[in-house]
Order: structure tokens, then sequence, then C-alpha cells
């Protein structure tokens, strides 16, 4: 949707919510005046007793919370969850029992360094957190579009996160990882090597939150009703397939378009292109638990998927907007203690200590413990207990009794036992000595770091080459860069010498490692590639070939890919035939970078400076590995910036083929093996 477009559908929303209404103080006294305070004398001072002023500037000076400490910066979306059949052999949770069965959802995508107006498109972990209101309680999986983590155990967490953070005696950089005191973390805390594998990789400049996958991380237990219990990872697989922007576009997106995802996410669910998800679980048998070679209670650990397969247990459907992004996204509270019965944890250290951080946090953020009460965090199944009082508490409790056990109400609200749907906790045994200490089975810090970098495709690796030398280059010490290159020779030194070259330290001689397995579904260029939704700039002069720039439009229409119309100023433009397109952007409110291809469609009388505006446009989107189409007066464009057809440029004069070339063209992504000539 453009811009101009979204800004009408808004303004027709927000007369429909307010129409008929007057306006009243928050105690429901109707307002005379909401222009000038009340003073004495028309030019005299303003009077204390406007008590009507005064509640609307003490609500402003209250209007903000403090933001989430990580991932402040996120967008959200409601849906609904259906399952594909039933999951009663592994798991008694109830919203995975019947496949005719819809659970509402709500899900928040976020960034995780930058504050709450950061941009979106920068070099990060994308958290994917989805809240499934479900009939027995609300079940939370809040999780990350990379299956591993940093560190080992949740006492480490807020060293990360102050070594990631802008840096506190000048607080920059805003959304970066790229600075000293984050890769000084990394190079002394080695277990991050997986993780930060995956941060430099194409992971995390995700093209659209509709095109991630997302992960639990840790892993959790399915129990049934038998009370069997089964080592489980969460998946989310994105059905667009999961893709990528390039380094230069995402950046300069943070510029042009900092609202870039949010923009992507709101407009899709407005136009119906309702983005879907597949839930996945890789499941293992506890009597399996020590039959892999790495740990399955270490975080810093994935599941290759080609050892333990991922079954797709049902879709997620996001169809609807919020209508309120403080009151439902900012207040949404999320925590992976919130389980359902069926669902139950592990002794992953890092989930251990989630389990405590997420409730501790929404107590200074939310203003106290009745936060479960929000609209947004109430479950959709009636909830009852002898919590009682507090700050914002909204529930009017009657009676006297607010305890347990009472016989004054007769021993109510009463518990439930498991056959009645009573959350019993998995009675795992344990037995151990007090220590502080990491275990033998999770020093292992490279093996999987290298299992990715071997999984990659040759383009991936380049740009994970790219991103270490950015990432390194920004520093200002030395002794880092050199510390990190010496760190990841043990993931491979490949990889290490050159980014030691591109930063002019000193190359490693020794390192490299004996890992040669490979795990394909890691590598983006094995995923889904799909045209839908894609965004599709095309560029008109006035006069173009009517016919056949029109034809062209509906057929990309129809193969439900999105034009867009881009030409020097904004209203309506003639074609040859008395066509008209109106023009959605012009070279001045559009960018290449905010498009997936573009189609160059022109017209005889382009002017010097239109020509001059188009080639930016199009040797940007080039450089940037995208598809490109043209059609005649387009063709001697291209042509006149020396670009001509193949890998994912596509000209053609025969109509019919030309469409379905050049929509296969944008159903690739990037035509990578540009990078390559
Ligand atoms: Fe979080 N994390 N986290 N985290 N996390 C928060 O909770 C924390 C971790 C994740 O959209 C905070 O409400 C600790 C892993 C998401 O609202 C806080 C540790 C994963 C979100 C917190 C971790 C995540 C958060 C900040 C290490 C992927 C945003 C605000 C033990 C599986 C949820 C808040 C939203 C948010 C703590 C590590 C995902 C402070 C202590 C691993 C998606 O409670």
């Amino acid at each position: 949707m453009s811009n101009e477009n979204r800004k009408n559908k808004q303004i027709e929303e927000f007369r429909t919510d307010d129409r008929d209404k007057k306006m009243t103080t928050n105690q429901g006294t109707k307002v005379s005046e909401d222009e000038f305070s009340l003073k004495a004398g028309e030019r005299g001072p303003t009077l204390m007793e406007d008590f009507h002023f005064r509640e609307k500037m003490t609500h402003f000076d209250h209007e903000r919370i403090p933001e989430r400490i990580v991932h402040a910066r996120g967008f959200a979306a409601h849906g609904e969850f259906q399952p594909y059949e039933s999951m009663k052999d592994y798991t008694k949770a109830d919203f995975l029992q019947d496949p005719s069965k819809k659970t509402p959802v709500f899900v928040r995508f976020s960034t995780v360094q930058g504050s709450k107006g950061s941009a979106e498109t920068v070099r990060d972990a994308r958290g994917f957190a989805t809240k499934f209101y479900t009939e027995e309680g609300n079940f939370d999986l809040v999780g990350n579009n990379i299956p591993v983590f940093f560190i080992q155990d949740a006492i480490k967490f807020p060293d990360l996160v102050h070594a990631l953070k802008p840096e506190p005696h000048n607080e920059m950089p805003q959304g970066a990882s790229a600075h000293d005191t984050f890769w000084d973390f990394i190079a002394n805390n080695q277990e991050s090597a997986h993780m930060v594998m995956w941060a430099m990789s194409d992971r995390a400049i995700p093209r659209s939150f509709r095109m991630m996958e997302g992960f639990g991380v840790h892993t959790f237990r399915f129990v049934n009703d038998k009370g069997e219990a089964h080592f489980i990872k969460w998946h989310w697989k994105p059905v667009l397939g999961t893709h990528s922007l390039v380094w230069d576009e995402a950046q300069k997106i943070s510029g042009k378009d900092p609202d870039f995802h949010r923009g992507d996410l709101y407009d899709a669910i407005e136009n119906g292109d309702y983005p879907e998800f597949e839930l996945g679980v890789q499941i293992i048998k506890e009597e399996d638990e020590f039959n892999f070679d790495f740990d399955v209670l270490d975080p810093t650990k994935l599941w290759p998927e080609e050892d333990v397969p991922v079954k797709k247990i049902g879709k997620m459907t996001l169809n609807r907007n919020v209508d309120n992004v403080f009151a439902e996204t900012e207040q949404v509270a999320f925590h992976p203690g919130h389980v359902v019965p069926g669902i139950d944890f592990t002794n992953d250290p890092l989930l251990q200590g989630r389990l405590f951080s997420y409730t501790d946090t929404q107590l200074i953020r939310l203003g106290g413990p009745n936060f479960h009460e929000l609209p947004i965090n109430r479950p959709v199944c009636p909830f009852h207990n002898n919590q009682r009082d507090g700050y914002n508490r909204m529930t009017i409790n009657k009676g006297p009794v607010a305890y347990h056990k009472n016989s004054m109400a007769d021993n109510t609200p009463a518990t439930s036992s498991p056959e009645e749907g009573g959350f019993e906790h998995y009675q795992e045994k344990v037995e151990g000595r007090k220590v502080r200490k990491r275990s033998d089975s999770f020093k292992d810090h490279f093996s999987q770091a290298t299992l990715f970098w071997n999984s990659m495709s040759d383009p991936e690796k380049e740009h994970i080459k790219e991103a270490f030398s950015f990432e390194l280059g920004k520093l200002s010490s030395e002794d880092i860069q050199q510390q990190v290159v010496d760190m990841f020779a043990n993931v491979s030194l490949e990889l290490a010498q050159e980014v030691a070259e591109n930063v002019g330290v000193e190359v490693p001689k020794e390192g490299g490692s004996n890992v040669t397995k490979a795990s394909p579904a890691l590598s983006q260029e094995n995923t889904n590639k799909l045209p839908h939704t894609r965004k599709v700039g095309v560029i008109v002069a006035e006069g173009f070939n009517g016919q056949e720039v029109t034809s062209v439009i509906e057929a990309l229409k129809k193969a439900e890919v999105e034009p867009e119309i881009i030409s020097n100023k904004l209203g309506t433009i003639k074609g040859t035939d008395g066509e008209e397109l109106e023009a959605d952007h012009t070279f001045l409110t559009g960018e290449s970078v905010l498009f997936d291809a573009l189609y160059a469609a022109g017209s005889k009388s382009m002017d010097k400076k239109f020509q001059q505006d188009a080639l930016y446009f199009l040797k940007e989107a080039l450089a940037h590995y995208k598809p490109i189409g043209a059609t005649h007066e387009g063709v001697d464009l291209l042509k006149k910036a020396g670009i001509d057809d193949g890998l994912g440029v596509v000209i053609n004069d025969d109509l019919k083929s030309y469409v379905k070339e050049f929509v296969a063209a944008i159903a690739e992504h990037r035509h990578w093996d540009r990078e390559i000539v």
C-alpha cells in the first residue's frame, strides 16, 4: 500500500471511531473548551482550578512507560493458529489436539539492541514472540529468528546486554553491534561463536518479518496424558520462505524508511495478504538424551534438521493489525514461563534464568503485579485466585475471603487435579551437588559454528566475511580485532584469514576445524521461493507505451506481485493510447532500496533528468542483485547504463513470455551470480 493510501485509510478509520462522541474529562464531565486554558482575564495568568487543563497535562506527562531493556523496537499483529493433526501422543496441550480448533494468537516481532525509536533494518537478531490464548490459559512461545543464543547461563545476560547496548559513556552506536564492547565480550566469552556466525549472516538482516524463521531456542518438553515426556524444539517456518536484504541496502533503508519492517507487515495485513507461518517441532525421546554430539540442554546448539526432522504440526495466520500500538504492542507481556498443561521446561540454564526475568521486568515496565489484567494480556479462559490489590488493580473482587484453605467460601476457588486440567510439573528426577560450574558437555563452542559455516552457499559465505570485516572495521581497538580474528580461526581459517587481511591485523596461520558436516536446511538458498507480495517499482514517464505497460502491470498483479508506479511527479501519468496510471511515488519519495524488483517501462519522451534519476534507481537495484525487467524504451534506458539481459535482468519483446520470465526472476529473490561475474 502506498503511503498516501495508508494515510487515507487511517483518516477514514479514525473518523468512524470517534463519530458522535462528545469530549469529556476522565471523570465524565463534558468539556466546553479544549483550546484555551482558564485564565484570569484574556491576557491574565492561568488558574489552578482549571481541572481540565491539569488532568490533560498530567496524563500527558505520564504517557511514557519504560521501554523494554532489550527488544524495545517491536511491531505486532493478531492472528490465529490451527493444528494440522492431533499431537495427543506427545502432548496433552488442548490447543494441539483438534485440527478443527482455532486458537487466537498475538505475535510481536522486534529487534534486540536498539531503543524504541531505532531503525528496523539494522544487523541484529529479531524477536519472534507469540502469545497463544488457549482455553487452558496463555502459552507464550518467546523466540528469536536465530535458533541458538550467545550465552549458556542466564547469569551472563546482563553482561551480554551491557556489552551489546550503546556504550554508556557516549551512548553510541544505536542499533548496532559494530563497537568495541560487544566484540570484547564476544572474544572473552567464546560460547558466543555459534550465535555470532548467525548474527554475521544474512539471517540478521531479514527482508521482512513475514520472511523469517522463528525458533524457541531452548529445549522444552512435551508431556502427554500418560505423563510421558519428549524433548522438543520449536520452529516457525514462513510460507514465503526465508529471505534477506543485502547489507548496503539494509543500511540505506535505515535512513530512507526506518519503519520498513512494520510498514511491510502492516500493509500486507491491510491488503489481505495474511502472513503465514507453519509451526514445527523437532522431537527427541528422553532415552536418546545422551546420543548426540552436543548436550540437548545447551542453548548454543541446534539439532540439525537432517538428523532430527522438523515435524510441521500447524499453521499460524496473522490477519489483523492492532488498533492501538501502545495498548497492545507496548503493553503485551510475554514470558517463557507462561505454559499450559502438556508443555514443560528443561534444565537448560538459560531457560531457567529467563523463567525469573520476564515477570520481574514486567513489574517495573508495566507498573505492578496486575499487568495480566490489561486487555492484551488477559487469558480468554476465566481466571480466579486469592491474589488481591496492588497498583492498577482493575478487578473488583467481592466478599471477605481471599485465602486458601477456607471454610467461609467452601474452600473456593478450588484447585484442580491433573485429570481436571490442573498443571502438574513434569516429575523429572533431579539430584546433584550445589555447584557454580559449566558442564563439560557444554564446552565445545566451535563445532556447530563450523557446521553453520559449512552449510552456507558461496554468496552467503561472502556476506559473512563482509559482515565481520564491517563490524571489526568499526572497532577502535586493534587488540580486540586481533582477539576476534584469532577466535574465529577456530571456526574457519579461511574466514579468519580474509577478515584479518581486510581489517589489517595479523593473519592467523593456524586453526581451522576438522568438522566437515553441513546442514543444507541452514542455507537460505534452499528456502521457499515465491513471487507473492513482492513489490515491483514500475518506472513510467508521460507518454508511456499504453497497452504494453498496462498489460504487464495487470499480468504482474495476476501473479500476486505488487506493482507500484514511480515517476518524476505524483498525479496522473498518461500513456500513448489514453491509458492512465496514478503515480504512487516520485524519484524523491520512493527509493530503489524499497522495492524487490524494478520494471523499466519509460517512454519516448523521457527527458535527461528523468533518465538520470531512473538510471540511478536501476543501477542500485542491479548492485543489490535484484531482478530488473524492461520493455521497449526501458530496454534502451538499460542499454545506456550498459545493463544487458541475463542473471535476473529480463528483457523480452514477447510480452507473454516476458512476464513469465520476470515473475520467475522475482521469485528467485536475488541473483547472486552477478556477484561472481
Ligand atoms: Fe529475552 N528478555 N532474555 N530472550 N526476550 C526480554 O522481557 C532475558 C532470550 C526474547 O516482544 C525481556 O518483556 C534473559 C532468548 C524476546 O515483548 C527480559 C535472557 C530469547 C523478547 C528478557 C533472555 C529471548 C525478550 C525484556 C537470558 C530467544 C521480547 C522485556 C537468560 C529464545 C518479547 C521483556 C516482546 C524480552 C530477559 C534471552 C527472546 C528482560 C534474562 C534466548 C522475543 O525479561
